[in-house]
């Protein structure tokens, strides 16, 4: 009998579809605590890092930071890559949230 090997490659390729990942710095060119985050923090207070960014690292996907929790004030997007200093944005950031998510469900068809 044959061993379902597809349905594991396709299982294991939906999960490699998600695989956004930014990183958090309190200091600037990427100094200080840090944390990592696979997915969307609406409150990034719950994990201690209200208003404490000063630097980040894109390593995949696309992240809306916002000023307020809740994704609200203002808003920068940050494409894959490397922000030693984050200017007007410095220690300012509430929460974060990968745009690859939100695209995804807006990419459905609207077509009848
Ligand atoms: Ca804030």
């Amino acid at each position: 009998m044959r061993k379902p090997l597809f349905a594991a490659f396709a299982l294991s390729a939906s999960l490699c579809a998600q695989a956004g990942e930014i990183t958090l710095y309190t200091r600037a060119n990427f100094g200080g605590p840090a944390i990592k985050l696979h997915e969307s923090e609406p409150d990034l207070d719950k994990l201690g890092f209200n208003d404490r960014t000063s630097s980040v690292v894109v390593q995949s996907g696309r992240w809306q930071v916002c000023e307020h929790k809740q994704y609200k004030g203002r808003c920068k997007l940050l494409e894959k890559g490397e922000y030693a200093q984050l200017q007007d944005f410095n220690n300012m950031m509430s929460s974060v949230r990968e745009l690859d998510e939100l695209a995804q469900h807006k990419s459905q068809p609207d077509r009848p």
